[in-house]
């Protein structure tokens, strides 16, 4: 998880047409053109949306241009932009012509236009433009340092900054403890983690906890749940049945990591978590669970396959990033939920809860604005089947 954004993440637009639609798409033919018949959900929770994209060119365009708006602090373009593309990413066909996408949802004037000159030259140069922009250049190089966010970023901008060099020569700029250990790994954790990685860590994670707790869970989340190749981080959940012992559990791990001398970075947020606050009616961009957001030594030697790292890289380890999430046993098919993404479809869960059920989800409750009462959920599916919505399996929610 990206957790220098989160200081001044961004709320969720509000919807404008309240319109649902059914999921029909399992009904498509396979690799063709859409025939009438075919509609698509606005909502990404009602399409199927797996690792697959077949409209590619289109969903990094907008990606540049939602990533503009977003270092601009622009909200609206930004997250119809991410629509937009979560609508294609959705598609088993790809576009080829503007007419084909005349039933699609999410796909604005400004977003059809790209599409155009996209389909007309194969490039966008409005896209061109941005990514050659010094500014944004910058911010992105400056915000791809773990601890480093946008607010950070333009101010070194703005102070003329344009390279790490130029940042780690200005004796006015403070690192704090995250961006120095975002610098001192910088190599290895801008490196995409592979999913041979990810299982080697999960072992260290499990055996960490079990060694803990017997009956510890430990589920993996995030892009690799939903059957991603490749990752910026490895997410876990950790839980126990005994309540309130969850909230000793990551603090545990992160001594026996210790010991095993393989913690190389660790940021501990203890619970905030009150169950009789509930149900949160402000959208909050993190949940209240205890978590910790860690770098840990990964060797060769625990990876089946070897490590993902440069050629000529004779270190036999890297550093990768990982989060662990440990909420209480009765809120964990929520925080599965939540944890396990996209972005994007957990984006218009929370939005098809609000605007056609009248219900608030969250990555600790869901709750009946209409009953007023919370719902009691132990998996996924019970959280599916309160919403009124077809279960989407993990690797169909890469919206
Ligand atoms: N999440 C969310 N809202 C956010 C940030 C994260 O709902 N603002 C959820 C969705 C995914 C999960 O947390 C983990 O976050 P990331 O690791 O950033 O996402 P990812 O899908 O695992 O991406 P990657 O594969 O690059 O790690
Ligand atoms: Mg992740």
């Amino acid at each position: 998880l990206d957790i220098s954004w989160f200081t001044d993440s961004m709320r969720e637009g509000r919807p404008v047409a309240v319109e649902t639609k059914h999921l029909i798409q399992d009904t498509l033919p396979e690799a063709s053109t859409p025939t009438a018949v075919v509609s698509v959900s606005q909502y990404a929770c009602q399409r199927r949306t797996t690792t697959e994209n077949n409209n590619k060119t289109f969903t990094d365009a907008f990606e540049v241009l939602a990533e503009r708006y977003e270092l601009n602090e622009i909200e609206g373009p930004c997250l119809a932009f991410r629509r937009a593309a979560s609508v294609l990413k959705s598609l088993p066909w790809a576009v080829r012509s503007l007419g084909a996408t005349q039933d699609l949802p999410c796909l604005g004037e400004h977003t059809k236009s790209v599409m155009e000159e996209i389909l007309q030259n194969g490039r966008s140069f409005e896209v061109e433009r941005i990514l050659s922009d010094e500014r944004f250049q910058t911010l992105k190089l400056f915000t791809s340092v773990f601890g480093v966010g946008p607010k950070t970023a333009d101010k070194w901008y703005r102070r003329g900054l344009r390279s790490f060099n130029d940042v780690l020569a200005d004796s006015s700029i403070q690192l704090n403890r995250m961006q120095q250990s975002g610098f001192l790994h910088y190599e290895d954790i801008s490196r995409a983690v592979s999913k041979a990685e990810a299982r080697a860590l999960r072992n260290i994670i499990d055996k960490a906890v079990h060694a803990i707790t017997p009956d510890a869970v430990l589920a993996l989340t995030g892009g690799f749940r939903r059957g991603k190749e490749f990752g910026h981080d490895v997410d876990f959940i950790v839980t126990t049945p005994e309540p309130g012992e969850e909230e000793t559990l990551i603090p545990k791990v992160i001594n026996r990591l210790t010991k095993q001398g393989i913690l190389l970075y660790t940021e501990y947020q203890a619970s905030t978590f009150d169950m009789s606050k509930l149900p949160c009616h402000r959208f909050e961009a993190m949940d209240h669970f205890a978590k910790c957001f860690l770098i840990l030594r990964l060797e060769g030697s625990q990876v089946e396959g070897g490590l993902h790292i440069a050629e000529g890289d004779s270190r036999g380890w890297r550093a990768v990033r990982v989060d662990l999430v440990a909420p209480p046993m009765d809120r964990y098919a929520f925080a599965l939920l939540g944890w396990t993404g996209s972005r994007q479809f957990e984006r218009d869960l929370r939005r098809y809860a609000r605007m056609e059920r009248q219900m608030l989800l969250d990555n600790h409750a869901l709750y009946d604005k209409t009953k007023k009462e919370l719902l009691a959920a132990t998996t996924e599916k019970d959280i599916f089947a309160h919403l009124g919505l077809e279960y989407i399996e993990p690797w169909q929610r890469n919206a």
